[in-house]
């Protein structure tokens, strides 16, 4: 815990900078204050009454809410975290507070988010297979390793820094050093920070730069996907941490068959990025997405209401006019498994997600959603929330179990075929991705991809 004694007010506030406004400085200064007296007042509690784990998260969800009050009742025009898409669903957000503070243009761009510091990373699977996480994915297997990944896997959370993540907690992770490192050129482009700053470019990626046009994009509607080649699947969606698993039949298209219709040349490409406008990715080998899945498995009578204890149940099914007849319990499920664009789930358009303003989550499903089948079918699991049960069914979590739901994307607005043309920007998905969301469009960009 950080003791309040050890924290300067000065360290606090924005160094001395024009675009610095009073605003900005109130807001730096409020949201540290909070967090610094709970930290004091949580380390001078007894531990057998708030554990570490529980002190942090109180301590977020105060920080945040006292942050919001405060802020509102300033009506700064500084950066709001407020209306920041940065961090959300992460407990300490203190540095992007700072790179606000320092960069007030920044606020609700791209760069309000976690890739301005952090990098993605290669890693290689025990099956031998190579790749390149998205900054997303790579980081989180800090807290949550995989097992399937031999090689690569980053120590710590300073593993999966850029150069410019590396400045700047070398240079004392606070605005002051933010304000130290400016003039550096940290990822070596030739431009310095502060300039790739203030075009809204990425200061630890040598691949963007200031003056770069973006990538050309192909841009397709709910009319382009529902009318070509719709491909009807019924899967297992296993969830990690949910309480049910679900069997659930999707309509959408396959992603090859998108691609291929969109006229992408894939010839120079060996992955698939898939986005959602809160940044949550994950990416896909070609040949993972141009072959069917091996076949899924169906269990049946798995629902909470199966059971005499409901609670017990590990499965919510599609309605009886969604299954298919020739499911047996144990049985392998009919039909080739894909990965899937999906725009309708049991016969109904996906719910389309929106951002709730209360957590900073995408709420909902659609309007399209990846749908990737298990790698590995096996049966139902109870989520890691509701395990162990004590029922001693066989159903409770199982970490080996394949639990595909987690790579099925919600809310889908961009494909990113891999690597974007040296010479092009990234495409900005967090200034867009909600448009595209209201729009119910999806865009496809990167190598092969010829602007519509
Ligand atoms: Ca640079
Ligand atoms: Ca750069
Ligand atoms: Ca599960």
């Amino acid at each position: 815990m950080t003791r309040l004694s050890s924290i300067s007010l000065s360290s606090l506030l924005p160094a001395t900078s024009p675009a610095a406004s009073l605003a900005t400085r109130l807001a730096a200064l409020f949201v540290a204050l909070p967090s610094t007296l709970f930290s004091a007042l949580f380390s001078a509690l007894p531990s057998t009454l708030f554990s570490a784990r529980f002190s942090a998260r109180f301590l977020a969800v105060f920080t945040t809410m006292l942050t919001g009050l405060l802020l509102a009742g300033c009506g700064s025009k500084g950066p709001n975290p407020a209306t920041s898409l940065s961090y959300q669903g992460h407990e300490n957000d203190s540095d992007s507070r700072y790179l606000l503070a320092a960069y007030p243009g920044a606020a609700g761009t791209r760069l309000d988010d976690c890739q301005t510091c952090h990098r993605g990373g290669q890693v290689t699977y025990r099956s031998g297979k190579i790749s390149t996480l998205n900054p997303c994915s790579y980081c989180h297997l800090v807290p949550y390793p995989d097992q399937l990944i031999s090689i690569g896997v980053p120590r710590n959370y300073q593993a999966t820094l850029n150069p410019f993540g590396l400045d700047y907690k070398n240079a004392g992770r606070s605005v002051s050093a933010l304000h130290a490192i400016a003039g550096a050129d940290s990822d070596g482009d030739t431009h310095s920070n502060r300039n790739e700053l203030n075009a809204l470019r990425y200061p630890g990626d040598a691949g963007s730069q200031p003056g770069q046009q973006s990538a050309p994009t192909i841009t397709v509607g709910m009319n382009e996907l529902a009318g070509h080649a719709p491909y009807d699947q019924f899967l297992l969606m296993n969830s990690h941490s949910q309480q049910y698993d679900s069997y659930a039949r999707y309509t959408g298209v396959k992603v090859m068959d998108l691609l291929k219709w969109a006229g992408v040349d894939l010839a120079g490409s060996t992955s698939i990025t898939f986005i959602a406008p809160d940044g949550f990715a994950k990416d896909f080998d070609l040949e993972e997405l141009d072959s069917p899945y091996p076949d899924g498995l169906y269990y049946a009578d798995l629902d909470p209401g199966s059971f005499a204890e409901p609670r017990q149940g590990v499965v919510k099914y599609a309605p009886a006019d969604q299954l298919l007849q020739e499911l047996t319990d144990g049985g392998v499920l009919p039909g080739e498994q894909w990965v899937l664009i999906a725009y309708e789930r049991d016969g109904s358009p996906l719910k389309a997600s929106h951002l709730d303003a209360a957590s900073g989550r995408l709420v909902g499903e659609g309007p399209y959603r990846l749908i990737v089948p298990q790698g590995t079918p096996g049966a139902p699991d109870r989520g890691s929330d509701y395990s162990p049960s004590g029922y001693e069914d066989g159903y409770d979590y199982d970490d080996e179990k394949d639990h595909n739901a987690g790579l099925c994307v919600r809310a889908v607005v961009a494909i990113r075929v891999n690597s974007v043309p040296d010479g092009y920007e990234e495409f900005d998905w967090k200034n867009s991705g909600m448009s595209l969301l209201a729009r119910k469009q999806l865009i496809i960009y990167g190598a092969g991809v010829a602007a519509d």
